[in-house]
């Protein structure tokens, strides 16, 4: 029997650029993912949601905004995502700020420290306090799962660095987007990357690029966790997200048909949905064509080719 998804949404803006991301777990609601989800033949429970977390400002901590905020959130996500682990649940858990993607993470590594991260993301979130002008702390989520920066994020799950490099592919970022620093880290811990303009490039296969990133990490390890960051879709197309990727990115069709690569991996444990933010949607069409892309991947079957089953 194929196992219960069950929704749990997180409304923080608390590592976000501006207010608006709060809405999104009713916002996918009324969009019907839900009775989507049940139409095509899934085993669905809404959890409901954390608390809301509104947008502010941190000028005392200009490097490092809300950052007891977020640890705080994303320590809860850890709690709640692992009760719905020890449940037998798949958690889709919808955001809310790319920071949750820490505590879901630590609650994966906590039962299967096996467990491989695809970040599919319009950035790849390197930076840390310190290193940025910004000091949004969503756009360093991926340098604190490889164990760099502050102690209050890096170490919030069950080990440091909670994932190795090896346990991590990204793919689908904005090249363009890539600084010194972040690059640096690139190449120190040796990190597995397909750009956007990789995936893209005339000649290549976007959704067998996919199905060979899902296939690579897999071999490796027991569970995957899927991050979905909407900012990875090329803003041009669906300018849902608080940080813009207009012309960068992947096409919005292209996109879903990787999300539904992705979601087709047996090993599948977790999926978060990132940085919609419901006021770029005044009709809610672009949710409701999110929501359909991710109904669809949820009940896309699994891969079981050649990979070991656990769904
Ligand atoms: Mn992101």
């Amino acid at each position: 029997m194929p196992r219960e998804i069950a929704l749990l949404g997180v409304p923080s803006c608390a590592g976000t650029h501006g207010p608006g991301q709060e809405k999104a777990p009713a916002a996918v609601r009324a969009a019907g993912l839900v009775d989507g989800l049940r139409a095509a033949g899934a085993f669905v429970r809404d959890d409901g949601d954390l608390p809301v977390v509104p947008f502010r400002t941190d000028p005392a901590n200009r490097d490092r905004q809300n950052l007891g905020l977020v640890a705080e959130v994303a320590r809860s996500v850890a709690d709640r995502v692992g009760r719905l682990l020890d449940d037998g649940a798949l958690p889709l858990v919808v955001g809310g700020d790319c920071t949750i993607t820490l505590g879901v993470a630590a609650a994966l590594v906590a039962r299967w420290p096996d467990t491989g991260l695809l970040y599919f993301d319009g950035d790849l979130d390197l930076s840390v306090p310190g290193t940025g002008l910004s000091g949004i702390l969503d756009s360093m989520v991926l340098a604190h799962l490889l164990g760099e920066g502050v102690p209050e994020l890096r170490d919030i799950g069950p080990r440091t660095p909670l994932l190795p490099a090896g346990s991590v592919i990204a793919f689908g970022h904005d090249p363009a987007e890539v600084g010194p620093h972040h690059q640096d880290v690139l190449t120190g811990h040796g990190l597995r990357t397909h750009p956007c303009t990789e995936v893209t490039a005339p000649g290549s296969e976007p959704v067998a690029a996919a199905r060979t990133a899902r296939r690579t990490l897999a071999a490796g390890h027991s569970r995957l966790l899927l991050h979905f960051d909407v900012d990875v879709i090329d803003s041009t197309e669906l300018p849902l997200a608080n940080f813009p990727h207009f012309n960068e990115g992947l096409p919005l069709a292209v996109a879903l048909d990787c999300l539904a690569e992705f979601a087709r991996a047996p090993q599948l444990a977790a999926v978060v949905v990132t940085e919609i933010n419901p006021d770029h949607d005044p009709d809610g069409g672009m949710v409701r064509t999110l929501s359909d892309g991710l109904v669809r991947a949820l009940t896309t079957p699994p891969d079981t080719g050649g990979d070991t089953a656990v769904r």
